[in-house]
């Protein structure tokens, strides 16, 4: 996400690296890059002129302390300005009052129905909600189901009337659904067409009219770029909803969406979605986009994500184990989980500083752990618990069963036991104790 522009921002910026001091010539000079760097990742032309303006009052406004470089300068600066172009300061959505109305907006294929879950789920784990779906795009039976699959992934029901085509209707009912059973939060989900016409139009804003959201969301696929922009403003004029959702950020979107979205209806972006699963939803920190886009990687939003798939009890418990040496094949293809779980392999990856340009061109293979997996569910429960007593035959049968050779699998059970052992040693030994084994950097 982002790589294209990160990097052309990067090349602007090194122009000015050997320069002792800002002046209006060099700073031009950047500053034409800098604009060129974000038209080209889709930028409202606007946006992008009146961004570098500002820049450029602001780097000549500046007296360069002779601590800092004036290319280090002009990057705090622009990062600065980008983050406050997307809106400064993060924005929360309106959970009230109860239960509380959230109403989704925007095209077909937006995300919108896969957003409803990733936000249902969100807020019923993190805020302790007690959400109601509910199924509003009435013209595909398909569209109604698919909410259904999502709920019962994620555990949060689903209302819906296959029977009835009034979507105004559904919604009322559902809330008064919700009303009876004590659900404090209701997400209705509709139906958008392939491009804005008039029928969709009137039929959001009445069921806005009916059942009067306190948040209503204009979900946009970032992957459209500049065609994003306009269908906000569309949108914004109907239903002046109260944010965006920028789905679809995992994918080779040039990011210029989030860039303009933000001046041109003056709405905050407050979520994006950066993958399919239930999990892949972020609350949008425009400070941290901004280091993103140049570059810095954002070490705040990974912290957060490893941590919360991470779980403390479990952690210590597998310490316990490892010290014993009691840690088996079952504990392996946990940790194995663990890593699945967190998203993507190369978006998480790309979220460390200087790695998200290393791993450019390096393929993730994100099957890696396929063969893997498909070895140890091949294993006995006992063979899983003793890894010792897998000798040559049952290596070969579990080789069969899993479809691998057996020079696979003894090599993954010698992986094992030596990662086994590695970790045994620097869990029970004393800093400064022999057994301790040096680590190279
Ligand atoms: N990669 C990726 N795919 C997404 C994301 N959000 C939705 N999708 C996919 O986009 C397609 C359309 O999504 P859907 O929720 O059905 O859109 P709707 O028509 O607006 O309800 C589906 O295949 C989703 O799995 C996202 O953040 N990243
Ligand atoms: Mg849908």
């Amino acid at each position: 996400m982002f790589e294209n522009l990160s990097e052309k921002l990067d090349r602007s910026f090194k122009i000015l690296k050997g320069e002792g001091r800002i002046t209006e010539i060099n700073v031009a000079e950047t500053l034409k890059d800098v604009r060129k760097a974000l038209l080209d990742a889709d930028v409202n032309y606007k946006v992008a002129k009146q961004f570098t303006d500002t820049v450029k009052e602001k780097a000549l406004g500046q007296n360069v302390l002779s601590a800092v470089k004036p290319g280090q300068l002009l990057v705090k600066i622009v990062h600065d300005e980008l983050a406050l172009l997307m809106g400064g300061t993060a924005t929360d959505i309106n959970l009230k009052p109860t239960p509380a109305i959230i109403l989704m907006a925007g095209l077909q294929g937006s995300g919108k129905t896969t957003f409803s879950g990733k936000l249902a789920h969100l807020l019923q784990t993190k805020r302790g909600k007690k959400p109601l779906l509910v199924a509003g795009d009435v013209y595909r039976p398909a569209a109604i189901e698919q909410l259904h699959i999502l709920g019962e992934q994620i555990g949060i029901p689903v209302y819906s009337e296959p029977e009835n085509k009034n979507p105004v209707a559904i919604a009322q009912n559902a809330l008064k659904e919700a009303r009876l059973k004590g659900y404090d939060l209701v997400i209705v989900d509709t139906a958008g067409r392939l491009a804005i016409d008039e029928q969709m139009m009137e039929e959001i804003t009445a069921i806005k009219k009916a059942i009067q959201p306190g948040e209503i969301l204009f979900v946009v696929d970032a992957m459209t770029g500049q065609d994003a922009v306009n269908t906000a403003k569309e949108f914004n004029e109907r239903l002046n909803f109260d944010g965006v959702v920028l789905t679809k950020l995992d994918g080779d979107t040039r990011g210029g969406a989030a860039l303009s979205i933000r001046t041109i209806v003056d709405k905050p972006i407050k979520f994006v979605g950066t993958g399919e699963k239930m999990e892949a939803l972020d609350v949008f920190h425009p400070e941290r986009m901004a280091d993103r886009i140049l570059g810095m990687g954002d070490i705040v939003s990974l912290v957060e994500r490893a941590q919360e798939q991470y779980d403390e009890e479990e952690a210590k418990r597998l310490q316990k184990k490892i010290a014993k040496n009691q840690f088996d094949f079952n504990d392996f293809i946990g940790q194995i989980q663990q890593i699945k779980k967190m998203g993507n392999l190369k978006d998480l990856a790309s979220m460390i500083p200087g790695v998200g340009k290393a791993m450019k061109n390096i393929d993730v293979d994100e099957n890696a752990f396929k063969n893997i997996e498909a070895i140890i569910y091949s294993m006995t429960p006992l063979e899983r618990s003793n890894p010792a007593v897998l000798n040559g035959s049952r290596r070969q049968r579990i080789a069969v069963g899993s479809g691998t050779s057996i020079q696979e699998v003894n090599k993954l059970i010698k992986q094992f036991d030596e990662t086994r052992k590695m970790m045994r040693m620097l869990t029970t030994a004393k800093p400064g104790s022999k057994k301790l084994p040096s680590l190279k950097r």
